[in-house]
């Protein structure tokens, strides 16, 4: 097409003109609504990068702000020395968990030798009114050890695993509270948890209870739940009896239960005993947990 083509003649004739420098091009009706559509597409496809890449900016800056980490990828840990840490529910009323081989024969064997020395009459929490002297309701020997009492760093390794077990911070740990149950011996029947009408009100409740059994025991010596799940709740149980559900100990076992239902208030249903070693010895380390770090 030549510029002569430009004419009135030709407009009058509804035709599209198109100027490329001095050269008149002739665009017919479809060519331009394929013009319009591609310069369409073109300006969304523009408007939708700039937007993408305003709000990568954003997130960039808000990152500035923030922590960065490098997300993991599925199936993978972020840590080099414990992958998963097997466990089974064992009741969900109360809430309790099974931990088989959470601690090696090792370990179970150095935590004995650090406390046998140090060994004497466990004792109980006192109620309101109560004062320490001779009792019948739970006969072990035992001694606290704090993870800075353990410089070869297994108490330390022990709690660790705890932490990613439970999920609930070392600041909120009381310290390991190592038991020895020999002939006879028992835990009659208790609550971790503080009721506030039978102990006043306190500082901080405990949470939930991990138990690592640090022996096999012959005969007896199970950890036993007797409400679990609704039992023996009409209100006769005697709290010496050691029925309901019996957890036997197994050396290295680790065993998980909580006091508390999940909107804090107690679950009877955790009431537990120690049933009485019928042959041989059991050992035992327990770790309380306390809803808050400042607990006594
Ligand atoms: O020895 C056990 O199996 C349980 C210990 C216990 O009940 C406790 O320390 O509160």
């Amino acid at each position: 097409m030549s510029t002569s083509d430009y004419t009135p003649k030709a407009k009058a004739k509804g035709k599209a003109y198109w100027h490329w420098n001095t050269t008149k091009t002739k665009l017919d009706f479809p060519a331009v609504i394929v013009f319009c559509c591609f310069f369409f597409v073109f300006g969304f496809l523009c408007s939708s990068l700039r937007s993408q890449v305003s709000g990568v900016r954003q997130r960039g800056r808000q990152l500035l702000n923030s922590v960065e980490y490098e997300l993991m990828g599925h199936g993978k840990t972020g840590d080099d020395s414990i992958s998963v840490i097997p466990f089974q529910v064992i009741s969900w009323r109360p809430r309790a968990f099974y931990f088989p081989k959470f601690a090696t024969l090792e370990q179970c064997q150095h935590i004995i030798n650090l406390a046998k020395p140090y060994l004497a009459p466990s004792k109980l929490a006192l109620r309101k009114g109560e004062s320490e002297g001779p009792q019948d309701v739970r006969t072990s020997m035992g001694t606290f050890l704090s993870v800075s009492d353990d410089p070869t760093g297994v108490l330390d390794a022990i709690e660790e695993k705890i932490a990613k077990a439970t999920k609930l911070p070392r600041t909120h740990y009381e310290h390991f509270n190592v038991l020895r149950y020999e002939l006879g011996q028992k835990y009659d029947s208790h609550l971790d948890a503080f009721p506030v009408e039978q102990y006043g009100p306190q500082k901080s409740q405990r949470v939930a209870t991990f138990l690592v059994y640090l022996s096999e025991v012959e005969g007896g010596g199970e950890t036993a739940f007797p409400f679990e799940n609704g039992l023996n709740m009409d209100g006769s149980y005697d709290f010496k009896k050691c029925i309901g559900l019996k957890v036997k100990p197994r050396i290295g076992d680790g065993f998980l239960f909580y006091s508390l239902f999940p909107n804090n208030t107690i679950d009877t249903a955790s009431l537990h005993t120690s049933c009485p070693v019928i042959k041989g010895e059991k050992w035992v380390v327990t770790k309380w947990i306390r809803d808050q770090k400042d607990f006594f």
